[in-house]
């Protein structure tokens, strides 16, 4: 039997991922290559929503790509490729924007969170349409499952309506996915503001972990993470945030369960138990990292290990994007 078809993305907007987008979603990606047909993008198409420097988008989807390989993800198992080498991914957008009401668009809440950054005024159309963009990522895919994080509920709701609309108004075309949330890991939160999701753009730079940071400021920052007044390692999401992320990241990182976590800290106070947050953190990120470095270090590789990945994306993408040209309606080019 075909293995169920997994896809996700993920955007190059920072000289490194965070681990919030690593336990979110990237050590999703690894283990389900090993289960599922698995598609990952970088999607620098989705990085233009926002005003984005050339050599800065350059350089970060290559850091992107290296450190979802040094991660784990293998060539030979998962098709790991750049967005913007699949064209027929704005093709499909552009129908589905067609097919996308303007009040339905206008409720997706992360274009208001993003946008209140500018101004919604000030703000690109194609920051209100990423969610379309993201719906035609997934569905020309024909993808079942999408590992995500909690932020990205809402758009994956918008991805199946568009997918159900499509096939009820040209006929059966689109798998409906649904999304994959790890409860324990859907929000993992900034280090300095423990209520808001640890993010590229948004964390101040004590409030957020990087992949590809030194041992000595990963281990400063979690050192420094913002608790309350107690010293009791106890999980208690609103009155102690800043201890349960930690909580949630240490059992995460170490696979031990929450509750053994609180049994083994009891009485020892706030300071043991950081540092062994911080010792996980290091000991996870460096092998990472290093093997980003060794990735980067040789780009034309990197380059080509992305050129495979986009020539086995592109077959499935003009596969559907046939079927979908045809039933819309347009004219077959001889
Ligand atoms: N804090 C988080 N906890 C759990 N999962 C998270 N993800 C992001 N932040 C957290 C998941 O990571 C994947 C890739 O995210 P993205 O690059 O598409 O951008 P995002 O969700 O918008 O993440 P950021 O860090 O906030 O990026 P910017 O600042 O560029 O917008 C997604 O699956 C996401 O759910």
């Amino acid at each position: 039997m075909a293995r169920p078809r997994v896809l996700s993305g993920i955007q190059p907007t920072a000289d490194s991922f965070h681990l919030g987008n690593y336990l979110g979603a990237v050590r999703q990606w690894v283990t389900m290559q090993e289960t599922h047909d698995a598609f990952y993008c970088v999607v620098d198409l989705h990085a233009i929503t926002v005003p984005t420097e050339p050599a800065a988008l350059r350089r970060r989807s290559r850091v992107a790509a290296a450190q979802l390989f040094a991660a784990g993800l293998d060539p030979e198992r998962a098709t790991v490729f750049v967005q913007s080498h699949v064209r027929e991914h704005t093709e499909l957008a552009w129908i589905l924007i067609c097919l996308t009401g303007m009040g339905e668009a206008g409720r997706m809440t992360q274009f208001k969170d993003k946008s209140a950054k500018f101004g919604e005024s000030a703000a690109s159309v194609g920051l209100f349409t990423y969610p379309i963009l993201q719906a035609a990522d997934i569905l020309i895919y024909q993808a079942d499952k999408v590992p995500v994080g909690a932020d990205q509920k809402q758009h994956l709701e918008l991805t199946r309506d568009l997918g159900q609309r499509f096939n009820h108004r040209y006929g059966d075309t689109f798998t409906l996915p649904e999304p994959y949330i790890l409860k324990e890991v859907e929000k993992i939160t900034d280090l300095q503001e423990p209520t808001a999701k640890m993010s590229k753009s948004s964390s101040s730079p004590a409030g957020i972990l990087d992949v590809l940071e030194q041992p000595g400021p990963l281990r400063k920052k979690v050192m420094r993470a913002v608790t309350d007044t107690g010293t009791e390692v106890l999980f208690d999401e609103d009155n102690k945030p800043g201890i349960s992320n930690l909580l949630r990241i240490q059992s995460a990182l170490t696979g031990t369960p929450i509750p053994d976590l609180v049994a083994r800290y009891a009485g020892q106070g706030y300071g043991t138990f950081k540092k062994d947050v911080a010792e996980a953190v290091v000991e996870t990120f460096t092998p990472i990292r290093e093997r980003a470095e060794k990735l980067l270090s040789n780009e034309s590789e990197l380059d080509r290990m992305l050129a495979v990945g986009a020539e086995r994306a592109g077959a499935v993408a003009r596969q559907t994007m046939e079927q979908v040209r045809d039933r819309v309606g347009f004219l077959p080019k001889f």
